[in-house]
């Protein structure tokens, strides 16, 4: 059981404020690369290997989020993917994927969203997700609940573990990816079965809106589950890493309770946390 973080009293005001810009952003972000995405879309630099790939539109995506940042709270904290990194000296930092899912953004493939989420003194506080191809924007405030556009959200309720729909994913290195198959490999007779999506924020997403039971994942960085761990544990999930930790780079887990204690006990068995 992993505790989840009581909600901390924010001043409505600000939580108004931060979800707004967070919204405006992701909209703003989402149109220019699903309307501007190029025919001829290549690949700009490559980070941990050949295939962790950032195009010019990660870039631009994450500049226009800064710079929209920069302009409404000026004393905020950054931190994204693409190398924005601002100190700030607010109590609020922002934590941005420009574009994940890059490598759907890059094949053309529908499955890929801004992610975009505000944290107050380190508790995530406002979460934007918001995937254009899909028409599909998620959003949550700590306390106040999850919606997919207009529509209140709440998990599935946890079925059995022979019978989960289960999202996962994998990593850019390759020697991960072996290890991360043995784990799949293991897990995928005892699920109903198993889904890979491509973007840790939609597949978070997914559990909180009922189209996945649960999803795991090794290797995710705080950008990539920021804003969808809200989106989930608002929709009802809990959400976590190994037994007693919350969600990093090490494991992330998210389902309702009944089913969460249960996978995450076989991932801590199957050694998931680890290379
Ligand atoms: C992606 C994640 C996905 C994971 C990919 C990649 P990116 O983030 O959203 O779940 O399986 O390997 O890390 O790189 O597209 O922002």
């Amino acid at each position: 059981m992993t505790d989840q973080p009581e909600p901390a009293p924010y001043p409505d005001a600000l939580k108004a404020e931060l979800l707004e810009i967070a919204l405006d952003a992701a909209a703003r972000a989402g149109a220019f690369l699903r309307d501007g995405r190029p025919e001829d879309l290549g690949v700009a630099a490559t980070k941990s290997s050949a295939v962790d790939v950032v195009t010019e539109m990660d870039i631009a995506s994450e500049k226009m989020i800064t710079g929209l940042l920069a302009d409404r709270r000026p004393d905020d904290g950054v931190l994204g993917e693409e190398g924005a990194s601002v100190e700030g000296s607010s109590g609020v930092q922002w934590v941005i994927d420009p574009i994940d899912g890059t490598v759907n953004y890059l094949y053309g493939l529908p499955s890929w969203a801004v992610s975009i989420a505000a944290r107050v003194h380190g508790e995530t506080v406002v979460g934007v997700v918001y995937a254009p191809v899909r028409g599909e924007t998620w959003r949550a405030v700590l306390g106040d609940g999850a919606f997919l556009n207009d529509r209140p959200l709440h998990v599935r309720p946890a079925p059995a573990l022979g019978l989960a729909l289960v999202g996962t994913g994998f990593g850019y290195l390759a020697e991960r990816r072996a290890r991360q198959a043995e784990v799949v490999r293991e897990l995928i007779p005892q699920v109903r079965d198993i889904r890979r999506g491509g973007s840790a924020a939609i597949d978070l997403c997914d559990v909180a809106t009922g189209r996945l039971d649960a999803y795991y994942e090794r290797g995710l960085n705080p950008w990539d589950y920021a804003a969808g761990d809200l989106i989930a544990r608002e929709a009802g999930a809990l959400t976590g890493g190994r037994p007693g930790e919350r969600l990093s780079p090490d494991l992330t887990v998210a389902a309702p309770s009944g089913l969460f204690e249960l996978l995450q006990g076989r991932l801590e068995e199957l050694g998931a946390w680890h290379d």
